[in-house]
């Protein structure tokens, strides 16, 4: 039976998706592990880890200072586009919740006009100060003579809003509150390699609710989802969202 046909059969009123780089891949933007991607020219432990920061802050400030300017050059795909639709379209009926949480740290889903957003792993376009933990917007470059807004009082205060490997990541109580009670879960562009982000299916899973993924290849997770679309996101997700757009 073909995908869209069994999904049919479904009708969900709560709605939890999972992104990952491979939604943004078709903008432009690398992924982690795809042959050419992000980590291909650092190992995580130089770049993406606390102990990394201290050892190295201008090496960890430029891996980020070069992925936010990259920010300016690419736009949300047909996949971004289609979730915030979806999502406005499904939250007509009263009673129907969706959440959209994203591994990803650039701002596509944002532009694209998803509301009910939960950036797990932080943001690009924002920065913390180091001193008093206030978040704020960062469109320029972080350098050692960077300020922060609320405390002015020396450089080197301000850290990208980014979850590095080793800290908590973001807005946990929430998204697995939402997972808990979901009835329909969505995995994209994602490999499964990190967690808890790639536990997310076991926890929707337990909670009753069919799980989807939709991938270019087999996630890390998949032998965990009921069913699996294999494809570029930006083809496959505008396809299978509209299964449940009866208006
Ligand atoms: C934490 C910000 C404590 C940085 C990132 C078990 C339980 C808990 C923790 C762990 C655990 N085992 C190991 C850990 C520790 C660690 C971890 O997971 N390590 C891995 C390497 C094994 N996890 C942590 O440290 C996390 N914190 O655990 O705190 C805790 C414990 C319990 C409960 C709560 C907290 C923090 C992890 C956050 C790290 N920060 N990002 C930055 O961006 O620079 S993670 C980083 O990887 C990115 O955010 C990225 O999104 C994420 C996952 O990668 P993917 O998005 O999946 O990208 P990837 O390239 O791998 O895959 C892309 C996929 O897309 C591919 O499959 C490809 O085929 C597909 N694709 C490509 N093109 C397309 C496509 N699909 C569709 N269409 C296309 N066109």
């Amino acid at each position: 039976m073909p995908a869209e046909d069994s999904l049919k059969l479904l009708s969900p009123q709560k709605i939890v998706v999972l992104t990952g780089a491979g939604i943004s891949a078709e903008s432009g933007v690398k992924t982690f592990r795809d042959n050419d991607g992000l980590w291909e020219h650092h190992r995580i432990e130089d770049v993406a880890t606390p102990e990394a920061f201290a050892r190295d802050p201008e090496l960890v400030q430029h891996f980020y200072n070069l992925r936010r300017a990259q920010l300016n050059d690419v736009a949300p795909n047909s996949a971004h586009h289609a979730l915030a639709a979806f999502e406005q379209h499904f939250l007509q009926k009263t009673d129907n919740e969706f959440l959209l949480v994203t591994q990803n740290v650039d701002n596509l889903h944002d532009r694209a006009g998803s509301k009910n957003l939960l950036h797990m792993h932080g943001e690009l376009a924002l920065s913390r100060c180091i001193n008093s933990g206030q978040i704020h917007q960062q469109k320029q470059p972080i350098t050692p003579e960077s300020r922060c807004t609320c405390c002015h009082i020396n450089h080197n205060t301000l850290r990208p809003h980014i979850v590095w490997f080793g800290e908590m990541p973001l807005h946990m109580d929430t998204i697995y509150q939402a997972l808990e009670q979901c009835d329909l879960f969505i995995s994209i562009g994602t490999s499964g390699h990190v967690y808890p982000a790639a536990g997310f299916v076991e926890i929707a899973r337990a909670a009753g609710a069919y799980t989807l993924e939709i991938n270019l290849e087999p996630s890390q997770v998949n032998r965990l989802f009921h069913q699996h679309i294999q494809g570029p996101a930006g083809t496959e997700v505008p396809k299978i969202l509209k299964t449940w757009q009866t208006i």
